[in-house]
């Protein structure tokens, strides 16, 4: 009996309709970093938006506070099978750093201080999709979460969104980043189960 009603506890978890296939859900935020924190100070914090090794838009620390923000709540998904629901954020989207930008290209490379680097569809990262963000539950991000800021896009499994972001590259293809040429999917759809190659 006991196993049974274990059994279907589990199955009624699984079952939520807002978990993606193989996740559980977690109250906690587990850090997970490939590296030590880098600590950047806000003087020495830009963010750059880069295309055939040009730049074409680049923000100070104030200056990115000046832009427009907006107040995200998400869900979120990592690779390793933790879930957290209802996330809240606020940040810059992409869709506003890269308005004043023309561009042909179709897949990102973020950039992060610290060398890490993930890519993403351009396409994926617009329509009020992906943020760059900068507090989370209402309070300046943790070093730990990627702070100063941190690139969020919670329809990918969570290694897409890069801590300490530092910058854009528009490319002209695709091309693997970091977890990307150690086994992890070129897209990394979770509702697709898109984990690893
Ligand atoms: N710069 C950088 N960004 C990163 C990582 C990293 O190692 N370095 N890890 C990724 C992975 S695998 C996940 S699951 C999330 C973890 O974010 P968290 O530590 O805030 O939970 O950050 C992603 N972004
Ligand atoms: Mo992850």
């Amino acid at each position: 009996m006991a196993v049974f009603s274990r059994g279907f506890g589990a199955r009624r978890r699984e079952s939520n309709p807002d978990l993606p296939p193989g996740q559980y859900l977690t109250d906690d935020f587990p850090v997970l970093s490939a590296g030590p924190t880098p600590r950047i100070e806000a003087d020495d914090w830009s963010f750059t938006v880069v295309e055939d090794a040009q730049g074409l838009a680049r923000w100070t620390w104030d200056e990115f506070l000046a832009l427009p923000a907006e107040d995200v709540t998400t869900d979120i998904h990592c690779v390793t099978r933790w879930s957290k629901l209802g996330t809240s954020w606020r940040g810059v989207s992409v869709d506003t750093i890269l308005e004043a930008v023309d561009t042909e290209a179709t897949h990102v490379m973020a950039h992060s201080f610290g060398g890490y680097t993930t890519n993403i569809p351009l396409d994926e990262l617009v329509d009020g999709r992906a943020w760059v963000a900068y507090e989370f539950e209402g309070e300046p991000l943790d070093p730990e979460h990627g702070g100063p800021a941190r690139l969020l896009v919670p329809h990918l499994y969570f290694w897409k969104s890069a801590k300490w972001v530092k910058g854009l590259e528009l490319m002209d293809g695709d091309a693997p980043g970091f977890w990307e040429q150690n086994g992890y999917n070129m897209h990394g759809d979770p509702w697709t189960e898109e984990r690893y190659w």
